[in-house]
């Protein structure tokens, strides 16, 4: 029963492969990119306009795939096989690839309000925003799935036994396809009792940068959460760049690389010259729009790059906004609290992000709030305009 089932995922994955292939070719040679700006989302990397909606799912599959290419490393497609099962608030998963298998399993933190089945919200190392009592909360140990100590950490935990030490993907992908795999699970395992439609994915800090990444790369996930990412979550690299040459103590691509295993040692050859990247991380914003997406920062400090963040994320709803979906994307950025302790003053709004998403409920989403102090030059960072899809 379980091997049909996972035939029909990879059914249905090659269905949306076939569908892709409509899409124009993605041809990313020879051309060097260059562009001080934030990269157009409406522009294919070739040049034509995006015009439609249909045009943006062709856009957002290359931007996928650059992200990819040029960032994160590859995220691999389902598993050969995949099997779950649930017993005492725990999924046990065990998935496959050719001969090598590895299993991990989520803990389950079940509402005591509400009715089956829940919605849930997949917590990186159980994630640091208060949860309401209505939705389910699924603990992702991500660490032994993909490490994050420091540089010695790459290659190592469960997604590289899978995939061998050398796969290229960094640990912020390996993680983005745990979860993927995490809802494979769910979809074969209905006693676990998580109602698909309403999953929500969050992390703070470093997670909250994983957590970014798996709303993007997994259509499934109904609302993204990410808390204080800062750079490499939040953030864009340009952006970023020009706040340290502003005497600002800013993480940026060149520092990030050198802290951590998140990203692939594909990223490294642009960390120096980022204007040669093509995408920023609002195309990680666009990549979740039109679905739930709510960015909480924390202007108390320099290194995650309040500026960087807030203007990126500006830049991502244009996404939105092109999509007519501009409040399924909120932002909000206060300070004066330590770093992923969730303050009080943004509970009211991550209420109405939830009861929207995961709850159904007709809630104000039209969020953008910041206590910082500085504005976001737009003519310096955008020379494109936002179409409205048909
Ligand atoms: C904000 O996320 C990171 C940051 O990128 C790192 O430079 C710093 O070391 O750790 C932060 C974090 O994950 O804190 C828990």
């Amino acid at each position: 029963m379980t091997s049909k089932r996972s035939g029909f995922i990879a059914l249905a994955y090659a269905f949306t492969v076939v569908l892709a292939q409509t899409c124009p070719p993605q041809i990313f040679c020879p051309v060097t990119y260059s562009d001080a700006k934030l990269p157009d989302p409406f522009t294919f990397f070739g040049g034509s306009p995006v015009q439609t909606k249909a045009d943006w799912a062709c856009r957002a599959a290359e931007i996928d795939a650059l992200f990819q290419k040029d960032e994160l490393g590859a995220i691999p497609g389902p598993p050969t096989t995949l099997t779950a099962s649930y017993s005492n608030k725990v999924l046990t998963i065990t998935v496959s690839n050719g001969g090598t298998s590895i299993s991990f399993a989520p803990t389950i933190t079940y509402p005591t309000t509400g009715s089956a089945p829940y919605p849930a919200i997949i917590a990186y190392d159980g994630g640091s925003i208060p949860i309401p009592n209505t939705v389910a909360t699924i603990n992702f140990n991500i660490d032994e799935f993909a490490q994050q100590n420091d540089g010695t950490s790459r290659g190592v935990g469960k997604f590289y036994t899978l995939f061998g030490s050398n796969a290229s993907a960094g640990a912020m992908a390996a993680w983005a396809w745990g979860v993927s795999r995490i809802i494979d699970a769910l979809q074969i395992t209905p006693s676990a009792n998580i109602n698909l439609s309403k999953i929500g994915v969050t992390g703070c800090s470093r997670n909250g940068k994983g957590a970014f990444v798996a709303g993007a790369f997994d259509s499934r996930i109904a609302l993204t959460i990410p808390q204080e990412s800062g750079s490499g979550g939040a953030a864009c690299w340009r952006i970023s760049d020009w706040q340290l040459a502003q005497g600002t103590n800013v993480q940026t691509a060149h520092e990030i690389v050198t802290e951590n295993v998140w990203f692939s040692t594909l990223f490294n050859p642009f960390v120096n010259v980022i204007p040669t990247l093509p995408f920023d991380h609002h195309l990680l914003a666009g990549l979740v729009a039109p679905r739930g997406l709510f960015v909480i920062e924390n202007t108390e400090y320099d290194w995650l790059g309040s500026q960087s963040t807030n203007g990126c994320m500006r830049a991502g709803q244009e996404v939105y906004k092109a999509l007519g979906a501009a409040d399924s994307m909120g932002f909000s950025q206060i300070g004066n609290h330590p770093h992923c302790q969730f303050p009080s003053s943004q509970q009211g709004n991550l209420t109405n992000f939830i009861n929207k998403f995961l709850l159904g409920q007709n809630t104000n989403t039209n969020i953008i709030v910041s206590d910082g102090s500085f504005t976001f030059n737009k003519a310096q960072w955008i020379d494109w305009t936002t179409p409205t899809l048909s």
